[in-house]
């Protein structure tokens, strides 16, 4: 089924209309729908409230009622609204425009790693069950979170900083929480496809990516974790896209931060491009060739075209990471992605 669309607004203070679009507010600045909603249900009854494009910070707040729309428009905008922060809004109206919302179907995606095609990349189904989801979900959500630009984090075993991309080997915080023992207990399971994989992890990044929320291109650091990295995703999907560039840069931290989430200008030709699907309860494996030469990228998608299917990213992602601190300098095959041999 295909979600409303609206049609952003021109200049000028735009015709009259039940909907609202509002910049300086969604998920990316700590504003939840349901924020939003209960705010500007106010002024009138809401209808919905729908991310206006992937940014995470514009959203449009549709009305039942056209006056319950002016009436927000006159008392929000350009003003600090106390419900949500103390932020300064910035509306104008919007019109709902025909169709259905676009559909990001650039590159085809896979739904397997045989099919991906690229070395060391493992991707194995239901690697937990509804009710491991379930208690891991309730065990992270009882644990503090740290808040970044578009998405919220937890750290277990060594913390990574997002500034340096990479962890301080020598702080410790302790063992990983009981609530991924059976997942690395399980993580055995991927010696079958490569008997070299080392599954002895030390350190866990937990990602909550609200609807639409993706991460920036990256590889992760090669001096900071060795070998292997196992990322299990619960909650709701997404696509994994993967890019090899063809001059074979290792993108200094500047250019890599997944947090800062600044956009990389790229030219397609530039890289080689595939993605596969990850539902939820599935465990990827990144080793090898597809953990230290290709990047990784999840991209800011409310709807995602997975073969002839449009899948929608209704509800929260929430991801384990699971890597090994690297203790020396790596020695990988691919120098040119290598910080420790550049
Ligand atoms: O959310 C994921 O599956 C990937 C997370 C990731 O790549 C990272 O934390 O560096």
């Amino acid at each position: 089924m295909g979600l409303p669309r609206f049609a952003r607004p021109k200049g000028g203070d735009g015709e009259s209309s039940s909907n609202l679009y509002v910049a300086n507010c969604g998920p990316a600045v700590g504003l939840s729908f349901d924020t939003i909603m209960s705010a500007f249900g106010t002024y009138g009854e809401v209808k919905g409230v729908y991310a206006a494009d992937e940014s995470g910070t514009r959203v449009i707040v549709s009305y039942h009622k056209e006056s319950s729309a002016q009436t927000a428009l006159k008392e929000l905008d350009g003003r600090p609204c106390s419900d949500l922060g103390g932020r300064s809004l910035h509306i104008r109206y919007s019109a709902q425009s025909l169709g259905k919302v676009k559909v990001n179907d650039t590159v085809p995606v896979s739904t397997s790693a045989s099919d991906l095609k690229i070395p060391g990349v493992y991707l194995v189904h239901d690697f937990v069950t509804a009710k491991e989801e379930e208690e891991l979900l309730a065990a992270v959500d009882c644990q503090p979170w740290q808040h970044l630009a578009k998405r919220r984090v937890q750290h277990y075993g060594y913390e990574f900083r997002y500034d340096i991309r990479n962890v301080n080997p020598k702080q410790y915080l302790g063992d990983l929480p009981c609530f991924v023992s059976p997942v690395l207990d399980r993580i055995k399971m991927f010696k079958k496809f490569d008997s070299s994989t080392d599954v002895c992890v030390d350190q866990l990044t937990v990602n909550e990516y609200p609807p639409g929320v993706g991460l920036s291109p990256h590889i992760d650091t090669h001096s900071a974790f060795e070998g292997s990295i196992f990322s299990l995703s619960l909650a709701g999907p997404c696509i994994m896209e993967f890019r090899q560039y063809s001059r074979g840069v290792w993108l200094s931290s500047h250019t890599s931060s997944c947090d800062t989430e600044e956009q990389i200008c790229e030219n397609s030709s530039n890289f080689l491009q595939r993605a596969i699907y990850l539902p939820p309860r599935s465990m990827l494996l990144l080793s090898g060739e597809g953990r230290y030469a290709w990047h990784h990228y999840i991209p800011h998608h409310k709807v995602d075209k997975v073969k002839d299917r449009e899948i929608r990213r209704g509800s929260r992602r929430v991801s384990l990471t699971l890597r090994k601190v690297r203790k020396g300098p790596c020695q990988c095959e691919f120098p040119q992605h290598c910080d420790s041999q550049n």
